[in-house]
């Protein structure tokens, strides 16, 4: 039997992908209203597939808990944030589920973190607190570290098609937790030592992080000197060897927005690029803002309680709105004292910022001025919707005319 700690955007569908490949689960959450909710028979987020993957996994028998497992097989699937001062990955989420661990497991278990942590996390944070409990590691506890790389909005299709790495501290346990994978992922499985698979993670991130960033430089280089950055990018990308990504206003979610910080906190005198880059990506908000009071000056328009934010979550078609570049904005807007902007976003259901609406015709009755900040499939059917109103689209989907880009 498999025990998955932690239940969230990774842990749930990792979960029930195994459950639904014939694997024996038990998913732990100390959350008990999201295990509540599972229980129930509902799942706690949307995405594609989701539904049914967790439907399929009920037939087979998952069950979910607040309570850890006395198993020989646990994948711990919990939140790694930073501390916004030193950028450092916090492992405290990932410390509470070892030591919890271990008081259930039985000796020789295999303990697989998912949780993306920085290269060294589990030599400096985890084997001294398993070790200071009296475990051996390698004989009572086996370390692999297996991160995830499943992107919010295809997930499902991504756990199963993804190439996989594992890290162990042993070849042998490497080979079996990549068997459990091989259960149902479709991909190549790598496995290698903990560290590298710690810093593949990172970098993997950190790489995007850098190529959005470096879209967002031009989008402002071109503001500047009035050039077309989407028409630049599309002729720069005919060439075989350019493949540059797409501005946008600001990186969210939590994974491109904070992974990068890991490696800045723990080598700070080698990560120059990778701090500019989050910087770029940080100023895009404010860019946005900025952005909104020309066009208001431009268009004679005075009255900003006239002005919307059509969107709240951090990408289009999901519902996490963890960092998104809607909350920063509205965090910005907020240091200079103003009335916050009006939102809204089909996604999200209840009330998380003021002046938020749930009804995309009540919102565009009330604003003559609409900023997408994310592109969700619901405002792409209704571009017509916009006709008559000004319109900033930080996402380059509206083509009506007169429409402000970034
Ligand atoms: N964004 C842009 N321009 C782009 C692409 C993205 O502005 O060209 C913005 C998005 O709007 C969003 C943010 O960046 O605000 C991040 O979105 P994303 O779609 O790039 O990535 P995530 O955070 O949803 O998922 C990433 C993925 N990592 C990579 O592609 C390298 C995913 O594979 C990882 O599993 C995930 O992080 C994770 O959990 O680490």
């Amino acid at each position: 039997m498999i025990n998955v700690i932690g239940l969230g955007y990774i842990g749930l569908p990792t979960a029930l992908m195994l459950a639904s490949h014939g694997i024996e689960v038990v998913g732990t959450d100390y959350n008990k209203e999201l295990v509540n909710t599972l229980n129930s028979g509902r799942t706690t987020f949307k995405e594609e597939g989701l539904d049914k993957l967790f439907n399929d996994a009920l037939k087979s028998g998952i069950k979910f808990t607040t309570q850890y497992q006395v198993t020989d097989t646990y994948i711990v699937s919990v939140p790694t944030p930073y501390d916004k001062f030193s950028k450092k990955v916090d492992a405290c989420y990932v410390n509470v589920a070892i030591k919890e661990i271990m008081k259930v497991c039985p000796k020789g278990t295999t303990v697989v973190i998912e949780s993306t942590v920085s290269p060294g996390t589990i030599d400096r944070y985890v084997r001294p607190v398993i070790e200071e409990n009296g475990f051996i590691i390698g004989k009572d506890i086996h370390l692999v570290h297996a991160p995830e790389r499943i992107i919010p909005g295809n997930m499902v299709y991504e756990l199963l098609h993804n190439n996989r790495t594992i890290g162990a501290d042993d070849r042998t346990i490497g080979e079996k937790i990549k068997k459990i994978y091989s259960s149902f992922c479709l991909g190549e499985i790598v496995v290698t030592d903990i560290k590298t698979a710690e810093m593949t993670k990172v970098v993997e991130n950190t790489f995007r992080a850098v190529n959005i960033a470096f879209a967002n430089e031009l989008a402002k280089i071109c503001r500047h000197d009035d050039m077309d950055v989407y028409e630049i990018i599309k002729i720069c990308n005919m060439h075989p060897r350019v493949n540059i990504l797409t501005p946008g206003p600001g990186v969210g979610g939590h994974c491109i927005s904070v992974d990068p910080w890991f490696l800045v906190g723990d080598y700070p005198s080698l990560t120059k690029v990778i701090w500019e880059s989050m910087k770029i990506n940080d100023s895009m908000p404010e860019f946005v803002l900025e952005r909104i009071h020309t066009i208001m000056k431009e268009k004679g328009i005075t009255d900003i309680s006239r002005v919307g934010l059509y969107g709240l979550t951090y990408k289009e078609n999901v519902d996490d709105y963890r960092e998104s570049p809607t909350l920063q904005l509205l965090a910005c807007q907020e240091k200079h004292l103003a009335e916050p902007l009006k939102v809204y976003d089909p996604f999200i259901k209840q009330n998380i910022v003021k002046n938020q609406y749930h009804n995309l015709d009540a919102f565009l009755s009330d604003v003559d001025f609409v900023v997408i900040m994310v592109g969700h499939n619901e405002i792409k059917e209704n571009l017509d919707k916009l006709k008559n109103k000004t319109i900033l689209d930080t996402r380059k989907i509206c083509t009506l005319q007169g429409t402000y880009y970034l």
